[in-house]
């Protein structure tokens, strides 16, 4: 299996997450991606691949272009006025609030492009941010030409970003600049499946309206888990779209029997839809000692994860999303990895 990856990760690391009220070492840290790569070479994949360049009009394709030039730029910006520390937002056009408006001062800007206020933008997001989204167009376009299955090894994840909202530790959606890829690249239907254990509100919002891309989700219910405001079961999406998104929201304490019946159904789904390419959202968080989630799965069940989405038989480009226990992040997912191949 083809894995495409950078070490230009680690230039996203904030200095501190907000939670419970301090700045805490963020959950999203470099040593995860160290521990990825320590399990695939323990498990002989090998065959590693550096990303192209990142393609930036395909990247606006998603992402509005307002929002890439914002990310692109804000860091410059929030230095030349004299800021030293990384910038979190905590302002945000919110109910009652004007979202027509884009503010020109700096911290108005970023409490309008944010989503949610644990992600800081620091010195190297975008430089991390964009490689990883080319880590994405890469794996899609190794897939789009032949392979069966790669594994893009993208770091900051993706599945919350929105066309236009930073957050969740997301800055650009790599899981649907890939799907849109296969589109561009001539795909007819492309299906999303977001095993991450929080829902992949960015996907779906950007996928809303279209019946070329479906989108298939198991995750925390939203009322007990981040992102809260997205990921009921009566979400289908609407228009065109209606019918193309499906989410399987689950309780705390959630173990593989009640989730992998989630994950069959989706599956189904998903074969019904006839897709000419697959992207599958991989977080690794649904395990029974990640730090932050709240489901029970354990590092054998993520081989059986692999096996029943291998078993579709459709050309799969694996996006790394989330997982927050560090030191068995690698194992789950190449788990999933070798589960897919056997
Ligand atoms: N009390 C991904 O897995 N908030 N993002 C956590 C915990 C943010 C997760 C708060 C979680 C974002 C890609
Ligand atoms: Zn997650």
């Amino acid at each position: 299996m083809r894995v495409v990856l950078s070490e230009d990760h680690r230039a996203q690391f904030p200095d501190g997450e907000l939670f419970d009220g301090t700045l805490v070492r963020p959950f999203e840290c470099p040593e995860r991606w160290d521990h990825v790569v320590a399990a695939l070479d323990a498990a002989g994949l090998d065959d590693r691949t550096a990303p192209d360049l990142v393609d930036l009009d395909r990247v606006q394709r998603v992402h509005n272009p307002a929002y890439v030039e914002f990310l692109a730029d804000f860091w410059e910006e929030w230095t030349a006025s004299g800021r030293t520390g990384d910038a979190i937002a905590s302002m945000f056009p919110l109910r009652g609030l004007r979202q027509d408006r884009i503010p020109t001062d700096l911290k108005g800007r970023l409490g309008y492009f944010a989503l949610a206020a644990e992600t800081a933008i620091t010195a190297g997001t975008w430089r991390a941010a964009s490689v990883s989204a080319a880590i994405a167009q890469t794996t899609q376009r190794l897939v789009a030409g032949g392979e069966p299955v790669a594994f893009g090894l993208c770091r900051p994840p993706g599945h919350h970003a929105s066309t236009d909202q930073f957050g969740g530790y997301c800055f650009l959606n790599n899981a649907a600049i890939a799907a849109d890829g296969f589109l561009a690249d001539g795909a007819e239907r492309v299906a999303v499946l977001d095993v991450d254990f929080h829902h992949g509100n960015g996907t779906q919002s950007i996928f809303w309206e279209r019946s070329d891309v479906l989108f298939a989700s198991l995750h925390g219910h939203p009322e007990n888990a981040f992102p809260y405001f997205l990921g009921y079961a009566d979400e289908v999406g609407t228009g065109p779209g209606e019918g193309f998104t499906h989410n399987y929201p689950m309780r705390p304490g959630t173990a593989f029997d009640e989730w992998c019946a989630a994950l069959d159904n989706a599956c189904g789904q998903i074969a019904d839809h006839r897709p000419d390419a697959l992207v599958v959202s991989l977080g690794v968080d649904a395990f029974e000692n990640d730090p932050i989630s709240f489901f029970s799965l354990t590092s054998d069940d993520f081989t059986k994860v692999g096996r029943r989405i291998g078993a579709l038989e459709i050309p799969t480009a694996y996006v790394m999303e989330g997982g927050y226990a560090v030191a068995e992040i690698g194992t789950n997912t190449v788990n999933v990895l070798t589960g897919h191949n056997c």
